[in-house]
């Protein structure tokens, strides 16, 4: 491709916005795309064609960003990640396109309702939780702060599972959000790669093979083709792509055993080739374990950098500037493979001599870590990685030898720190080190809080960090207040709008301007009159959903992300319990009413996580049906959570639940959606809290629990749960109630072994934080009552989170990490 001719080509002239025009292109595309006229369209193919529209647009901007990054010759970002948690687009499209106001005008006018059919879009559920959404927030981010990006992951045909609740009990099934199609993505066919699996790895033939240089002849092969999706910065100021992987059959259909009568045989190795991107892994406290996720990894990591390197040479034509032109962000070390795979391509490939090879790896990629969890970090049995990918065992051996001896050299290490520093952890089976494998493959690594990162320095990095002490650093994370304040919460940002003007929504640290306005009687009225519409519009949806009539008048206490025990969900359902307790105990009581409502997965194997699924069910259907409580207290678990949903939760919170145990949350995302919405965060210090705390002010959030260093001085002291009950006549009979089946009269054993955890050796410090939650709890209800100052620190809140947006985070990571211009 001609660089230079390519400038010239004619471009499309820049539309016109207005709501005659776009009513009419909305038509065009219902005609002439999906083949139906007004009267006959119905409400998807009102979306389609609306989807289509916008489209346009993007395209447009799309174009325009790509002729740009060429013309600029500069470094571009890659951003790996397994997971794209984008939710809903069409919104955040029209939105960021600056035509939302058109597109309602433009769909009244065809008697179409924007909300209705917006509903109608698929969230695209391809990750997990937190790490997902935040990949999902720094495409947008990256795009508004005018970095040429692409993101890389997996295109799921089925993302992440759909929960139901039947009999309180989570029940997964089959998410099909491609059922109508997805008119957001681009096949990509011509740009497809292959992808190797097994087989052997031969020397090099050829007089000028050099010393490193193997030939691979793998035993398995499968095309991967890429579906690209336009993402489009706040103002359509730039607009970066999305490229998630299919994985598809070399020969669709073995016709030689399909004419031998064999019909499924035939399809055997088509089967086999699509099974790798079906499903999205449930995150579980266990890497899956299984080779399918393996494959996954090497599946997207191996076409990713396929790809980098081809557009590199293209463009520029030698591989030994691909690190100044290329920074790849590993999220996480589930691309980690990649950093073998990209030393493969520049041995095998390119014929490099190793350290040359290695130099230019270590300056491309970085990486992120989001967990200290020890279950958490990945690793693979050695004969698994050995088996299906022979190649990259030798380069993670060659890298490994070359790492131990560095470390050996430098005189610090005994043979127990030599062992943590190694690719290999011998414990046991063998098994490849995921997290030293990034990071010794990397310049930079990252964690995502200042806690994280320091915890990181002290802990399973600790050795690794001492060889190379100026690695590690921190990039706190963001969320992007166009999705996560414009969009989610229209009538808060029309209220800011109004006060403050409308420089915050192109630079959320103005929103500091609104801190004079907390005190402001007028002000703190119309406030609370947004966040009552918003818990009345969450209230409806709740009726319509699942039936629950909750009181929109109440406080709304919110528990949303995934279940797991050191999020401590259960922390908050036994302080429920002993809330109820008392209340019957006292209903003369001024008590104020609260409803509490939880939504979250858990991962289909994690038994306890399921479990406190249906506790919270059993506890909120023996609490709602109960007179004496009736007003003051009632519990709902919201069903299959999910980014849409968040849109409607966090906007009605007035309360938001960051309770992990300390030194355990990576950093939290949700926790900062909630304070921009104006709700209060009861915390731990932990993660983000603790800047959050900085940022909003002590008096602006309810902190309670053990510190990071506490928690782990309690630990090593010898941590007596039993002990702590006995003192806390309130946790003893809450804990009570529960193992004996108060909540669970079908099937009074259910929660024996639960609660039996906590006393025996409660390693996620329940009992130890209880007291101090549950007196935090009542701070909370003391200050319910004082609507004024309520109010105060709520708006306090939603000044001082400017901080928080994830364009602050990109920009760090551009400076720091990926060295791009200012
Ligand atoms: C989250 N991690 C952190 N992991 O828990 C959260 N894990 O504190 C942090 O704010 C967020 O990352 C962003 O940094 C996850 O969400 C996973 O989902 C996951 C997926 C697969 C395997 C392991």
């Amino acid at each position: 491709m001609n660089l230079e001719g390519q400038t010239k080509l004619p471009r499309p002239a820049p539309r016109q916005v207005d709501p005659e025009l776009l009513a009419r292109e909305i038509v065009e595309r219902l005609t002439y795309r999906i083949g139906k006229d007004a009267a006959a369209a119905k409400p998807h193919d009102w979306l389609h064609a609306v989807i289509l529209a916008i489209r346009d647009r993007v395209i447009d901007a799309w174009i325009e960003s790509t002729h740009k990054t060429y013309e600029a010759q500069g470094r571009r970002v890659y951003y790996l990640s397994l997971e794209f948690l984008i939710g809903r687009l069409m919104r955040d499209a029209a939105s960021n396109m600056e035509m939302l106001d058109d597109l309602q005008a433009a769909l009244t006018s065809l008697g179409v309702d924007l909300d209705i059919i917006a509903a109608l879009e698929p969230d695209a559920a391809l990750g997990n939780g937190g790490l997902g959404r935040l990949a999902a927030c720094f495409m947008e981010s990256m795009a508004t702060v005018d970095v040429p990006a692409y993101g890389y992951g997996i295109r799921y045909v089925n993302g992440m599972f759909r929960q139901e609740i039947s009999d309180g009990w989570q029940v997964e099934l089959p998410e099909n959000w491609l059922a109508h199609g997805n008119p957001w993505e681009f096949e990509r066919r011509e740009a497809s790669y292959e992808v190797g699996f097994g087989g052997r790895v031969d020397p090099a033939d050829g007089e000028d093979a050099g010393p490193h240089q193997m030939h691979w002849r793998p035993g398995e092969r499968v095309i991967a083709t890429p579906y690209d999706t336009p993402i489009a910065a706040w103002r359509g100021k730039r607009v970066n792509t999305l490229r998630l992987w299919e994985a598809q059959p070399i020969d669709p259909i073995l016709l030689d055993k399909f004419n031998a009568g064999d019909h499924l045989g035939a399809l055997s190795e088509s089967n086999r080739a699509e099974a790798l991107t079906r499903v999205l892994y449930p995150a579980d406290s266990s890497p899956a374990g299984q080779e399918l996720r393996l494959r996954q990894e090497y599946f997207f990591s191996s076409a990713s950098l396929q790809d980098i390197v081809r557009r590199h040479i293209q463009y520029f034509g030698d591989i030994r500037t691909l690190p100044d032109k290329a920074a790849i962000q590993l999220n996480d070390t589930h691309p980690a493979v990649s950093v073998a795979e990209l030393m493969r391509i520049l041995l095998d490939d390119h014929g490099l001599d190793f350290d040359e090879g290695w130099d230019i790896t270590r300056r491309t990629f970085s990486y992120t870590n989001h967990t200290l969890l020890p279950e958490a970090l990945e690793s693979w049995p050695v004969p698994l990685f050995e088996r299906l990918l022979p190649r990259h065992m030798q380069i993670v051996y060659a890298v490994n030898s070359r790492l131990l001896a560095e470390a050996r050299r430098s005189g610090q290490f005994d043979d127990g720190a030599i062992g943590a520093i190694s690719l290999i952890d011998e414990h046991g089976g063998r098994r490849v080190r995921m997290g030293n494998l990034a990071f010794t493959g990397s310049h930079s690594v990252n964690g995502v809080s200042a806690l994280h990162t320091d915890l990181m320095k002290e802990t399973v990095f600790a050795d690794l960090h001492r060889l190379y002490p100026a690695r590690i650093n921190n990039k706190t994370n963001g969320v992007t207040f166009r999705r996560w304040l414009m969009q989610c919460n229209p009538g808060l940002t029309a209220l800011i709008r109004d006060a403050i003007g409308d420089r915050f929504l192109d630079d959320p640290e103005a929103l500091r301007d609104l801190d004079r306005f907390a005190d402001d009687a007028g002000f703190q009225e119309r406030f609370f009159s947004v966040k009552r519409a918003n818990k009345g519009a969450l209230s409806d949806l709740l009726r319509k959903r699942v039936n629950a009539r909750i009181d929109p008048a109440a406080l709304f206490d919110i528990q949303i992300k995934r279940i797991h025990e050191y999020k401590r969900q259960l922390l908050n359902i036994i302080e429920a319990v002993s809330l109820y307790d008392q209340i019957r105990s006292h209903p003369e009581r001024d008590w104020s009413p609260r409803v509490k409502l939880f939504g979250g997965k858990a991962a289909p194997s994690y038994h306890n996580a399921k479990l406190i699924i249906k506790l919270a069910n059993d506890v909120a259907r023996a609490v709602n049906h109960d007179p004496a409580v009736q007003g003051l207290l009632k519990l709902q678990f919201v069903p299959n959570y999910n980014v849409s949903m968040a849109e409607m939760m966090i906007p009605a919170a007035d309360l938001s639940e960051q309770i992990s145990t300390a030194g355990m949350e990576a950093s939290g995302t949700g926790n900062m959606k909630f304070a921009v919405n104006g709700a209060l965060t009861i915390g731990t210090l932990d993660g983000a809290n603790v800047e959050m705390r900085d940022h909003v002010g002590e008096d602006n959030i309810i902190i309670f629990g053990l510190t990071a260093q506490e928690v782990n001085e309690r630990r090593a002291n010898g941590y007596n749960p039993g002990e702590v009950i006995g003192q806390s006549r309130e946790l003893g009979q809450a804990l009570d109630a529960i193992a004996s089946g108060v909540f669970s009269p079908d099937d009074p054993d259910r929660y024996k072994a639960l609660i039996q955890g906590i006393y025996d050796h409660d390693w996620f410090m329940v009992a130890a934080d209880f007291d101090s939650y549950s007196a935090a709890q009542r701070s909370v209800d003391a200050l319910w009552k004082d609507e004024g100052l309520w109010a105060k620190k709520a708006i306090h809140n939603v000044a001082r989170m400017g901080w928080f947006s994830s364009d602050r985070t990109i920009r760090e990571y551009a400076t720091d990490i990926w060295k791009l211009p200012a």
